[in-house]
C-alpha cells in the first residue's frame, strides 16, 4: 500500500499519503509519558483517510442545550472576574514564563487576549497569562474558538482541571504554526497515566512514512546523501539503495525484504557503504547500524540541533536505480510519528551534490496555520472523551478516570518544546479567544 514511485531527476515531490499526520516533537523521541499513546488508541484512527465514520462525525449542536457561555464582550479586566479567576503566579518549573494578570486583556472587540512578554520576572525571562472558570463542569460538550499566538515556543491551551488536580483534559495544547495536541492525564496514579496524541494540522500537505524513488535513468555515483532541516531530531528506520534492476524493487513495507531482494537479485547497497551521520540524539549513539538491519522498528535518531544528514559512500562507483527510506517511529497503536516535513536526497556527480528528490511541506504549512481561528471541542461523558477540531471528530478515547467536576482554563505559556524560542519574536504576541461555550444534553 501507500506507494508512490518515481520521477525524473531534480523533480520536487510531495507525497500525499496520510489524511492527518501526527507529529510529536517532544523532548524524548521514544516514549513520553506526557504526550504519547499509552492506551493503544481505541476509537477512530485519525490517520486513516478511509475511515468510514469520518463522513458523519460532525457534532450536531441542535441536540445540545447551551448552558454557559463567555463571549468576551467586556472592555475591562475586572469584568472578567464575574466568571473567571485570573492567575498571578510564577508558573510551573517546566515552563519558561510566569503568569500575570496584566497580560490578560479584553480587546474591546469581543475577544480575550493572553499576551506574552519578554521580561525579567521572578527569575524567568517571560511572562504570559492564564484564566480559569469559577464554575466547574462535569460531562457535556465544551468548545472554544481561538487562535494561537503567531510565534513558536508557545503553548496555547484550552484545558480542564479539577481542584485539587486529580485529572487534566487537554482539549487542545496548541503549538504554532500547526500542532494540535489532545491529551488526558491522571494526576493521582503513580506513575501518572496519560493518553494523548498530537497532529500536524494541514489539510493539503501530508508527510509519508515510506518513500521509494525509481530513477528515470540510473545514477552513477560513489555517494548518496539524505539531509533534512527538520526541527528537532529525525528518525530513520530503514534506508535502502538498489542497483538499477529491470526486475524491479521490493515494496518499502515488504514484510520479508531480504527474501524479496534475493528473488529480485538485489542487495541493499547501503549495507556495503561507509555510513557517516550527523550527531546522535542521546541514547542513540552509533544508531546508524539500525539504518540497514532489515528491521523497520530499529532506527537511527539524529541530534536535535545543527546539521542533520546521513551519507553513504562507496569506494567504487555504483549504478543506482532505486532509493527507499522509512522514517518516523512506530507508536504502540501502529501509527507513525515524527515524520520529516522536509528532506533532500542527493548524489555526488563527481564535482558537486545533485538533488534527485526533495520535499518541503514547511511553506504551505505557514500559509494555513493555526494563528487563524479554529474551534476546539470536547464531548465528555462517563464512557468517552471525544475531541473535535472545527466540529469534526479527530480523536476518541475511553474515559478511564475523568469523573469529577473541573474548571475550564485558557492559558498561554512559553515553553521549550514548541519550536524555537526567540525573545524578540515572542514579545507582544498573544493567543486570542473569541468565545467559550458549554452544552449539556
Ligand atoms: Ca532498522
Ligand atoms: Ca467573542
Amino acid at each position: 500500500m501507500m506507494r508512490l514511485i518515481s520521477f525524473a531527476k531534480y523533480m520536487v515531490v510531495i507525497i500525499s499519503v496520510l489524511g492527518m499526520t501526527s507529529c510529536i516533537d517532544d523532548e524524548q523521541p521514544v516514549y513520553n509519558p506526557v504526550h504519547n499513546q499509552t492506551g493503544g488508541g481505541n476509537g477512530d484512527n485519525p490517520e486513516n483517510p478511509d475511515d468510514e465514520e469520518e463522513e458523519d462525525v460532525d457534532i450536531d449542536l441542535s441536540k445540545w442545550e447551551l448552558v454557559w457561555e463567555e463571549n468576551f464582550n467586556g472592555t475591562d479586566r475586572e469584568s472578567l472576574k464575574e466568571k473567571w479567576d485570573i492567575e498571578d503566579n510564577n508558573g510551573s518549573s517546566s515552563i519558561l514564563s510566569t503568569r500575570r494578570p496584566e497580560n490578560v486583556k479584553l480587546s474591546g472587540e469581543g475577544t480575550l487576549k493572553l499576551v506574552a512578554k519578554h521580561e525579567e520576572d521572578a527569575g524567568k525571562q517571560y511572562s504570559a497569562g492564564s484564566i480559569f472558570t469559577k464554575e466547574t463542569f462535569k460531562y457535556g460538550y465544551f468548545e472554544c474558538r481561538y487562535r494561537y499566538a503567531e510565534v513558536e515556543g508557545t503553548n496555547n491551551s484550552f484545558w480542564m482541571f479539577t481542584s485539587p488536580v486529580t485529572f487534566e483534559i487537554d482539549i487542545n495544547e496548541g503549538k504554532y504554526p500547526n500542532i494540535v495536541g489532545m491529551n488526558v492525564h491522571d494526576h493521582v496514579s503513580n506513575p501518572k497515566r496519560s493518553d494523548g496524541a498530537s497532529w500536524t494540522y494541514n489539510p493539503q500537505v501530508k508527510s509519508a512514512y515510506s518513500y521509494s524513488f525509481d530513477m528515470a535513468a540510473p545514477i552513477k555515483t560513489k555517494k548518496i546523501r539524505f539531509s533534512t532541516e527538520k526541527k528537532e531530531h529525525f528518525h530513520m528506520r530503514e534506508f535502502r539503495i538498489y542497483k538499477n534492476n529491470t526486475a524491479g524493487y521490493p515494496e518499502e513495507l515488504e514484510t520479508n525484504v531480504v527474501e524479496k531482494e534475493a528473488e529480485l537479485g538485489l542487495n541493499n547497497l547501503a549495507k556495503t557503504a561507509k555510513i557517516t551521520v550527523s550527531g546522535y540524539y542521546k541514547g542513540f549513539e552509533k544508531s546508524e547500524a539500525n539504518l540497514c538491519d532489515d528491521d523497520i522498528k530499529t532506527r537511527f535518531v539524529s541530534q536535535k540541533e545543527g546539521d542533520k544528514y546521513i551519507e553513504f559512500v562507496w569506494s567504487e562507483e555504483q549504478e543506482i536505480g532505486n532509493v527507499q527510506f522509512l522514517n518516523g517511529y512506530i507508536k504502540e497503536d501502529g501509527t507513525y510519528d515524527n515524520l520529516v516535513d522536509n528532506y533532500k536526497l542527493e548524489y555526488w556527480d563527481g564535482q558537486k551534490w545533485a538533488v534527485f528528490s526533495s520535499m518541503d511541506a514547511r511553506d504551505s504549512m505557514a500559509d494555513d496555520n493555526l494563528g487563524q481561528y479554529h474551534i476546539y471541542g470536547l464531548e465528555w461523558n462517563e464512557e468517552e472523551l471525544i475531541y473535535y477540531f472545527d466540529h469534526k471528530i479527530i480523536r476518541k478515547v475511553e474515559n478511564k478516570w475523568c469523573n469529577g467536576p473541573a474548571s475550564l482554563w485558557l492559558s498561554l505559556a512559553i515553553i521549550k518544546w514548541g519550536g524555537a524560542v526567540v525573545p524578540e519574536d515572542i514579545d507582544g504576541k498573544f493567543m486570542e479567544v473569541d468565545y467559550v461555550r458549554v452544552y449539556k444534553q
